[in-house]
Formats: C-alpha cells, sequence, structure tokens
C-alpha cells in the first residue's frame, strides 16, 4: 500500500469514529500516524521528481508575500495592480501556471509578492499545482491568502485545511511544550498544570509510535492538546507563518456581508476592479509583515531618510550591525539612537538594545 491510501485509511477510520472521552485516545494516536505519513508524503524521495520543492523564484527584496488562493479569485488581477509587473488575468480558472514574482514598493522597502497558481482541494495530497504553491507559501514571510467575498464562506476553510494538513500554522505561535530526546533514561513526561486533554498515557503512546523512547516532555500549557503535542514533535516539518485574509470583488456583494467580513480578525476586503481597499490592503500587509525602517546616520551628518535599512521586527542594534556590515559588531563601541526605542535623545545604547520603526541610529566604532 502506497503512503496516499494509507493516509486515506486513516482519514476514513478518524471519519468513521465518533469523538468522545472513550475514543479520543484512540483517535489521538490515528493523528499521530499521519502527521507522519503526510511529512512522508512531501519527502521528495519518496514520491518522486519535483514533489515537495517549490517553483524556481529566488527570493528578493526585505520580505516575500504570497498570494494564495483558489482559482480567478483575483490574485493576478492584485499582483498587476500593486507591482510594475503584468500577470495574465483572465475569466477561466488556471490562468497562471507558475510562480510570478512582482516587486512592491512601501515605505523604502522592496517586498517581493508571488503570484501563484490557484489550488484545489486535495492540494495537500498533490492534486494540481497544490504541492509546489504549498511549498512557495512555506518559503514567505506572510501569506495574503485571496478569497472571493461572492463565495461560500467555506472557502476559507478548506484552504486552510490543505495548508495545515503540509504543516503550515497561521497566524498562531509554536505550542509551549518542551521536548527533548535523550539518548537513553526512558521517558520522562511532566505537566506544569494539570492537563485539559492531554495525558501521560496519549503522550507515551504516541512517542512509542514515532520510535522516542527516550525523552523529557515538559506541557506548560494545560490547554494543549494532541495536535499541539504532534505540531511539537514534528516541529521540523511545521512552519508558522503569519497570515492576511484579504476578500477581493466585493463590488459583488451586499453591504451588510461586506461589514461582517471586514470585522473578522487578520482580515481585509477590496475590490480590485473598482479600485477601492486596494492600498488599504498593502498597509494591512505592511503592518502583518511587521519589519522596522532604521535609518542610520553618521557623525555631524543628517540621516539619509531615502535609504532605510529594513529589519525584522524585534531586531536589535546588533541586527541592524549585520544588516549594514558583516563584521562592524567586532569593532562596535556604542550607537546612539533617536526615535520611538530612545527614553531620551540621543539615547546611547548597546548591541541589544531592541529598535523601532523609523529609529536614527549613529554608529561609533574603535
Ligand atoms: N467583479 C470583480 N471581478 C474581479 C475582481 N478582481 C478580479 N476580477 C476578475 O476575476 C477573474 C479572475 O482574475 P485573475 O486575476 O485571473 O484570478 P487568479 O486568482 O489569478 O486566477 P488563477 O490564475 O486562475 O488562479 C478575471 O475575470 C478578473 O477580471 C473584482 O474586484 N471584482
Ligand atoms: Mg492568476
Amino acid at each position: 500500500m502506497g503512503v496516499s491510501e494509507k493516509i486515506k485509511e486513516i482519514e476514513e477510520e478518524m471519519k468513521r469514529t465518533q469523538k468522545n472521552k472513550a475514543t479520543e485516545y484512540h483517535l489521538g494516536l490515528l493523528k499521530g500516524k499521519l502527521a507522519r505519513l503526510r511529512a512522508q508524503l512531501l519527502e521528495p524521495t519518496t514520491t518522486g521528481a519535483g514533489a515537495g520543492t517549490g517553483f524556481d523564484v529566488s527570493k528578493s527584496g526585505d520580505a516575500r508575500i504570497a498570494l494564495v488562493g483558489f482559482p480567478s479569485v483575483g490574485k493576478s488581477t492584485l499582483l498587476s495592480k500593486i507591482t510594475k509587473t503584468k500577470s495574465e488575468v483572465a475569466a477561466y480558472s488556471f490562468t497562471t501556471l507558475t510562480a510570478i514574482p512582482g516587486v512592491l514598493e512601501y515605505g523604502g522597502a522592496e517586498i517581493q509578492i508571488l503570484d501563484l497558481p490557484g489550488i484545489i482541494e486535495g492540494a495537500s495530497e498533490g492534486k494540481g499545482r497544490g504541492r509546489q504553491v504549498i511549498s512557495a507559501a512555506k518559503t514567505s514571510d506572510l501569506i495574503m491568502m485571496v478569497l472571493d467575498a461572492t463565495k461560500k464562506a467555506e472557502q476559507r476553510a478548506l484552504l486552510e485545511a490543505e495548508l495545515e494538513a503540509v504543516g503550515i500554522r497561521l497566524n498562531r505561535t509554536p505550542p509551549n511544550i518542551y521536548l527533548k530526546a535523550k539518548k537513553a533514561g526512558g521517558m520522562k513526561i511532566t505537566f506544569t498544570s494539570p492537563p485539559l486533554y492531554l495525558s501521560e498515557k496519549l503522550i507515551s503512546s504516541i512517542l512509542r509510535d514515532y520510535k522516542l523512547l527516550n525523552c523529557e516532555v515538559l506541557v506548560r500549557d494545560e490547554a494543549a492538546t494532541v495536535d499541539d503535542f504532534i505540531d511539537v514533535i514534528m516541529k521540523d516539518h511545521r512552519k508558522y507563518i503569519k497570515c492576511l485574509y484579504v476578500y477581493n470583488k466585493i463590488d459583488c456583494i451586499s453591504l451588510e456581508h461586506l461589514d461582517s467580513l471586514a470585522r473578522e480578525p487578520h482580515t481585509a476586503v477590496m475590490s480590485c476592479e473598482l479600485d477601492l481597499g486596494v492600498m488599504d490592503v498593502v498597509d494591512r500587509a505592511w503592518e502583518e509583515l511587521a519589519l522596522l525602517r532604521v535609518y542610520t546616520k553618521r557623525k555631524g551628518v543628517q540621516p539619509d531618510f531615502s535609504e532605510a535599512l529594513i529589519v525584522r521586527g524585534g531586531s536589535t542594534v546588533g541586527d541592524v550591525c549585520d544588516q549594514v556590515h558583516r563584521n562592524l559588531k567586532e569593532s562596535f563601541r556604542y550607537a546612539l539612537v533617536w526615535g520611538k526605542s530612545a527614553v531620551h535623545v540621543p539615547q546611547r545604547v548597546g548591541l541589544g538594545h531592541s529598535v523601532c520603526d523609523e529609529d536614527v541610529i549613529s554608529i561609533v566604532t574603535k
């Protein structure tokens, strides 16, 4: 039996099994098996050429956004609107057949936007170009899930399920569970507080199934589920990515519907056709990326505000140094900071100081 068939079999069994206290343990084990098989399916070596590898587009700019969605929702229309790249637009499905990169210029940053082929249900199992699209999405800093506002609400959940199945976790952080494999000593499983959904028995059975016989587990979150635990075991196959849900074609829906969509979290609405809300979508994407613009300044000279250094949210002065020059940290003495991160201006800081958007920094070297 092939991996796909085994997956089908387990999925069938899970569907047949009623969810209740008595079956919880059995279902948990099945989930563990399923996660392992799905990861196998994505291994390029076991499933033949090209599987699990993305399109051959090199990363460029300060961040990458992937446009993911069903066919004909308006992904290419959006790319053509916000970048100088023209990607073919048509009323029929599967107009776009490969990854088309464009560059969005925003506040001094260059953001690569990847227009991808539409995906369909079953994409995670390799239907259509699904697997390639998903691999490309995995390499992005933000997924823009483009949805058709005129279509049924389920489309969003269907797409999410496809991304979930290949290990993409949207707008989530890794579970608060510590797991460390050991050479010997058996399993040591501890909970910081009584677990609501997990049990020592379930955890040890899943660990045995994964042949992790010697390890230490510390569950720090009482609300952690079996899915969370599996994510921790499979952490090399999991990717936590931010997602902005973008509903297009709002020119075709009622005001009430529009209002309810716009209120959902991580959601923006637009009409590419009427050029409505497109720039708001871009602003929202920028916020979600949480990139910071930092301006460097030489002593006695005004900073150049047309040349921003782009760093990730949470970056420190040390990260800024790395961005300027590979060896700059070695000769670093201190930095002077003007802006939101400074308690008084200029503030004299060290490498560990966290920077804020639009800070001005002067680096003083030995
Ligand atoms: N009514 C309406 N139609 C739109 C809007 N944006 C795009 N369309 C139309 O939707 C159709 C599909 O647009 P595309 O941009 O090709 O869609 P896609 O998501 O790239 O499709 P694939 O490449 O097949 O996955 C085209 O006929 C567009 O003119 C919009 O805001 N409102
Ligand atoms: Mg397209």
